[in-house]
């Protein structure tokens, strides 16, 4: 069996390399990553030694180099990971998350139909729904939510998940898309929410909360997310949409909280800044269905794996020092200077 994993050299596609080189050693794995900003080759060194495992320097969106691919390696299964995932980003430069996100799907999918494969899996985000009104706890995101996007990100990851399912009716491609809840862990790029407000407060700098912060988010271990997402690979039925996430719903606030207490930083450096523009209220996934398919409940509670992901971040400080002192300085002027 060979797995073409993309965007595996970014946070959630390398916790997923090393959750399947661990759990299926006899398989195969290819990492087909551009290495954008997000993209770090350090966090694939454990592995790079691996005989069962490949990196190529990639665009998904480069059909020769991608074709060529699958001539050399005639793989099984293709799970794209590869995209641009931040939802600020977007909001100041939609161009490039149109052209990766959905023309590079669209790519790798002609490329999938030309010589065939058991599996085309792709990686969407429960951003696809919209949001959810913050007075009504009672409502979820289930695969029936009609798709109502919010952000450019949201919208281009939308887009992807409607021309997936129509490759799957029109050509009969073997497709399956998760969407996923916000994860944390181990190697989550500094702009997303936790390890950003972790940086800052290890650097005794402010923390730029948000509007007032009251925004929920349904938070996922890592790790949890890759054993989902190897279920359904397995035993998941084709041409399905499975939501995954964990009922752990948390707000902002509280979450750079935490934070502050853990690394026993004053709640004074918590600093409310001008919102996000079409800011998401609340998002909340109902993973009934996973749980019933596929028996998929997580592992991880957030207590524990908050603390394990502040840990790494302590226990790993070369790995975002390189990143803080290239260009993420002048990215976080951009976006954070005057706000
Ligand atoms: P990330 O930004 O950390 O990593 C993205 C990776 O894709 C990087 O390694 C980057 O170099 C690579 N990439 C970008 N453009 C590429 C291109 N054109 N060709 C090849 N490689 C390219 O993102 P992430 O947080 O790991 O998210 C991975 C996937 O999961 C995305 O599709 C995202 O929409 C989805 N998702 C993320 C979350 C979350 O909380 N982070 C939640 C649900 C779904
Ligand atoms: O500096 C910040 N201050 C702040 O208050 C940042 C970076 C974020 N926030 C808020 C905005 C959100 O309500 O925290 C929340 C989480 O923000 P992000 O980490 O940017 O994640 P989000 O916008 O929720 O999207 C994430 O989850 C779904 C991923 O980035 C997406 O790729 C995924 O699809």
């Amino acid at each position: 069996m060979t797995t073409i994993v993309t965007g595996g050299a970014g946070f959630i596609g390398s916790n997923f390399i090393f959750y399947m080189l661990k759990k299926h050693p006899e398989e195969r794995i290819i990492c087909v990553d551009k290495l954008t900003y997000a993209g770090n080759l350090s966090t694939l060194a454990s592995v790079m030694d691996n005989p069962n495992f490949r990196f190529v320097k990639a665009d998904i969106c480069d059909e020769s180099a991608i074709d060529q691919l699958f001539v050399e390696e005639h793989p099984d299964v293709v799970v794209n990971f590869a995209a641009e995932s931040h939802v600020d980003r977007s909001i100041k430069d939609p161009n490039i998350f149109l052209q990766t996100n959905i023309m590079g799907t669209a790519n790798l999918m002609n490329v999938a139909r030309k010589y065939g494969v058991q599996r085309f899996h792709q990686v969407s985000t429960d951003e696809v729904y919209g949001d959810l009104p913050l007075d009504r706890p009672d409502l979820f995101f289930t695969e029936e939510t009609p798709i109502h996007t919010s952000s450019p990100y949201s919208s281009s990851k939308a887009a992807a998940d409607l021309l997936v399912l129509a490759y799957h009716r029109t050509y009969g491609l073997p497709v399956t898309i998760s969407r996923c809840s916000n994860n944390y862990g181990s190697y989550q790029f500094p702009e997303k929410l936790i390890p950003l407000m972790f940086i800052d407060a290890t650097e005794n700098r402010p923390l730029p909360v948000y509007g007032e912060g009251l925004n929920v988010r349904d938070w996922l271990y890592v790790e949890d997310h890759c054993q989902a997402i190897d279920l359904i690979l397995q035993n998941g039925r084709v041409g399905e949409v499975y939501n995954i996430g964990g009922h752990n719903e948390m707000r902002n606030i509280d979450i750079v909280k935490i934070i502050c207490q853990t690394l026993g930083k004053p709640e004074s450096l918590i600093e409310h800044v001008t919102d996000r523009k079409g800011h998401d209220r609340r998002y909340a996934i109902d993973p009934t269905k996973i749980h019933n398919e596929l028996g998929w409940l997580p592992e991880t509670n957030f207590k524990d794996g908050i603390a394990e992901t502040l840990k790494w971040y302590q226990d790993n400080q070369d790995w975002w020092q390189q990143i803080i002192n290239g260009d993420y300085q002048k990215y976080y002027e951009k976006m954070y200077a005057n706000r």
